[in-house]
């Protein structure tokens, strides 16, 4: 147990992976470690900025991680990501090709990739993600990226544990056609549409411009942040640099 908090401390990928098993374990007799391992974790947590991504099923969520956390290792951060493996369920991630084991991304010595099943109550986020954070924390992490699966049940959660919300949106589609419910798009920090590439550019475009006038008919943040509306290109690559 010490040195299995010792080695997250010190930032073994297979140590911080483990960890996270025993924190997510209903086992009772896993209850007590995992509580130890917390205690310890929060007692050594480092400041993290925490981002949360969602959208529906193919919009691009994963490649879009996957290739913003490159461009944030390249910076110098330490980047880890909770993903959602959508293999296991509902989504059909193979079917739309999904990108889950963002394999580039995950050869990077200062990555650290966790995949989540999407199946149980907070349906692509796991159950214990607040408490996966201490552990990402304290294992030194300087940006948590969190993947949602953006059907509308469980971004409330995750919206309050994130201090950046970012909603991507497909070009073309009409809101209502992407199943995203208003509540959502009223959370974001920013929406970005993304497929911005070959002859979606144009269309993206005028989502753009209609996601623009729709976000202002929404209160102001208590923040006093305004909502931005961008486009990218998770694929190519395009507009992923920090607003
Ligand atoms: N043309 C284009 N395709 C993209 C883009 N981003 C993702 N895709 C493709 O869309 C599919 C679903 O992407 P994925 O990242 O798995 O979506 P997720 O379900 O939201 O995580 C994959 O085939 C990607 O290659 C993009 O910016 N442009
Ligand atoms: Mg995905």
């Amino acid at each position: 147990m010490e040195n299995l908090t010792k080695n997250v401390f010190s930032n073994d990928p297979t140590a911080l992976g483990k960890a996270i098993t025993l924190i997510e374990s209903t086992k009772k007799e896993h209850q007590v470690l995992a509580d130890n391992l917390l205690r310890n974790c929060l007692g050594n947590k480092t400041e993290s900025v925490r981002i949360g991504i969602t959208g529906i099923p193919g919009v691009g969520k994963s490649t879009f991680i996957e290739n913003f956390g490159k461009l944030l290792v390249n910076k110098g951060m330490r980047v880890a990501v909770l993903t959602v493996d959508p293999s296991s369920n509902e989504t059909k991630g193979s079917i739309l090709g999904d990108k889950v084991r963002m394999e580039t991304l995950s050869k990077e010595k200062n990555a650290f990739i966790r995949p989540t099943p999407t199946s149980g109550s907070l349906g692509g986020v796991a159950r214990k993600t607040r408490e996966t954070i201490i552990l990402l924390e304290a294992a030194g992490y300087d940006v948590i990226l969190i993947e949602t699966v953006g059907v509308g049940q469980n971004e409330t959660t995750v919206r309050e544990m994130t201090d950046f919300f970012l909603l991507l949106k497909l070009p073309g589609a009409g809101d209502e056609l992407q199943g995203i419910k208003r509540g959502v798009m009223e959370m974001a920090d920013a929406i970005a549409i993304n497929k911005a590439d070959g002859h979606n550019i144009n269309t993206a475009e005028t989502a753009k411009v209609e996601f623009t006038t729709a976000l202002h008919l929404f209160a102001p943040k208590d923040n006093g942040w305004s909502p931005k509306v961008l486009t990218c290109s998770a694929l190519e690559n395009k507009g992923l640099q920090p607003i």
